[in-house]
């Protein structure tokens, strides 16, 4: 891409000069990683913790550049965000320009198009074709947040559902949601009253055979017998849970769930936080059955790697907060904003939900020809470029945390972020920018085939 007359610095439509193509060049993590190692542990609170402590200089599309000059390939796309991969050029453009003629002034006070324009996009590719609107904030845990404040102001009604497994953030009330004790809640209670949780759909440790309506049927019985529908304001559900393991409900449940909402009057709310924006190969995976949410949240790859979030919902029951009661300092912030609205211009344009689909099935391959040869792999599953696998004792359903946490190492130690999940800490899973170049991603899950069979062995 640089060529002797190129100006300095980089070019104008991003790191576009960063090769697409791992390469070490000292151990990992190097010298000058661990020792901003040092000084982070000496500044930085002990309990941000950091899955691999190698310091990142610069970013483009799947490759991360670390201080000491290795690149490595990402898996992870920090956590769900840039599926339009690292710098991408429509980003960073709209970044630019936005910062440069103004960056806040706060929607509460004075307006700016730009938010308007991420609402209309987001009540557009939100499912359903009622009429819809739309708030904006700044992190998942806040787009939960107001989500549970929306559904309890338009019910009367105060009880929360949400499901085993389920993560939703790191707030008080959003920890009370988030099922994990560890290292989400430990030690930092009371949380918030008036939460519930039932089981979700979990195929691969349910009773076998078990449907996703007689999952349903056991949440729902449960709901019925110790809260009462009538005191239920919503129930929150990831379609497919995140940080609980990638866990794929069976066909039917949500439906099921979605249905039973409609005739008791409950809300049924969507966690789209790192499930949403082509990710599971559609714009939101409730689309995969057809189903339609009253409320939507939405945040990660909404910003393309500025921090973005929002609730979609029902305009009756959007609308039905007074004046005043949603909103925030940062909330929409306008640099955001353009971020977004460059990100969703890219998701479109390079059609994202396709490529999640081909991304995913080479993942899908990979890991089940794994899993055909190692006995440790109990499961393998996902939808589009969401694909994890479920470490094991061989034969067992007994979750296998260690394996996972060596088989990461692994691959981290050889340039290739991947990431862990699961309420157990024995899953591992693919995550990776929807615009990473084939050859680039077989090249990863091939670092990450060795992992496999060189720790399972
Ligand atoms: N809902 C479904 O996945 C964030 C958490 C990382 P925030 N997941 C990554 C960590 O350990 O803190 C998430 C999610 C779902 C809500 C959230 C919360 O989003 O932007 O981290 O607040």
């Amino acid at each position: 891409m640089s060529t002797t007359e190129s100006p300095p610095g980089p070019p104008p439509g991003g790191h576009a000069g960063i090769a697409q193509v791992r390469s070490l060049v000292t151990t990992v993590p190097g010298p000058r990683s661990r020792e901003l190692e040092h000084r982070r542990s000496a500044a930085v609170a002990a309990g941000v913790s950091s899955t691999l402590p190698v310091f990142i200089e610069e970013a483009f599309g799947a490759i991360l550049v670390d201080v000491d000059g290795n690149s490595l390939i990402d898996l992870g796309s920090g956590i769900a965000v840039v599926g339009v991969g690292h710098a991408a050029p429509a980003v960073v453009e709209a970044v630019r320009g936005q910062a440069a003629r103004f960056a806040h002034t706060c929607f509460m006070v004075t307006p700016y198009e730009s938010y308007v324009a991420v609402c209309e996009e987001l009540n557009n590719l939100t499912p359903g074709a009622g009429e819809k609107r739309t708030m904006l904030c700044n992190s998942g845990a806040e787009a939960v947040e107001n989500v549970v404040k929306v559904a309890r102001h338009a019910t009367g009604r105060q009880a929360v559902v949400a499901l085993d497994h389920a993560y939703h953030g790191r707030t008080n009330l959003t920890m009370a949601l988030t099922a994990r004790n560890m290292p989400y809640r430990d030690g930092f209670g009371p949380f918030a009253p008036e939460i519930y949780r039932v089981p979700p759909s979990y195929p691969f440790r349910d009773p076998d055979g078990m449907t996703g309506e007689e999952a349903a049927d056991r949440a729902v019985e449960l709901i019925e017998r110790q809260v009462g529908a009538d005191n239920v304001a919503c129930l929150l559900v990831e379609p497919i849970q995140g940080e609980g393991g990638f866990v794929v409900p069976a066909p039917g449940f949500l439906p099921a769930l979605a249905r039973w909402c409609a005739q008791r009057g409950v809300l049924f709310a969507a966690d789209e936080v790192q499930t949403g924006f082509c990710r599971t190969g559609t714009w939101f995976a409730c689309e995969d059955e057809g189903i339609v949410p009253d409320l939507v949240a939405t945040a990660k790859a909404l910003g393309g790697g500025m921090p973005l979030a929002a609730v979609t919902g029902r305009a009756d029951l959007m609308d039905g907060v007074h004046p005043g009661g949603l909103g925030g300092t940062y909330g929409g912030n306008p640099v955001a904003c353009a971020a977004a609205l460059g990100a969703i211009e890219t998701m479109r344009t390079l059609d994202l939900a396709r490529r999640a689909l081909i991304l995913g099935e080479a993942m899908t391959g990979r890991l089940r020809a794994l899993q055909d040869v190692h006995a440790g792999i109990g499961d393998v599953r996902g939808r589009g470029a969401m694909v994890a696998m479920e470490l094991v004792q061989p034969g067992t359903a007994v979750p296998d945390p260690d394996a996972a946490k060596r088989i990461a190492g692994r691959c981290h130690r050889d340039g290739v972020v991947v990431l862990t999940c699961g309420t157990f800490g024995n899953v591992i899973r693919l995550l990776p920018p929807l615009t990473i170049e084939e050859t680039l991603l077989a090249d990863g899950l091939d670092v990450l085939g060795q992992a496999v069979d060189a720790e399972l062995a």
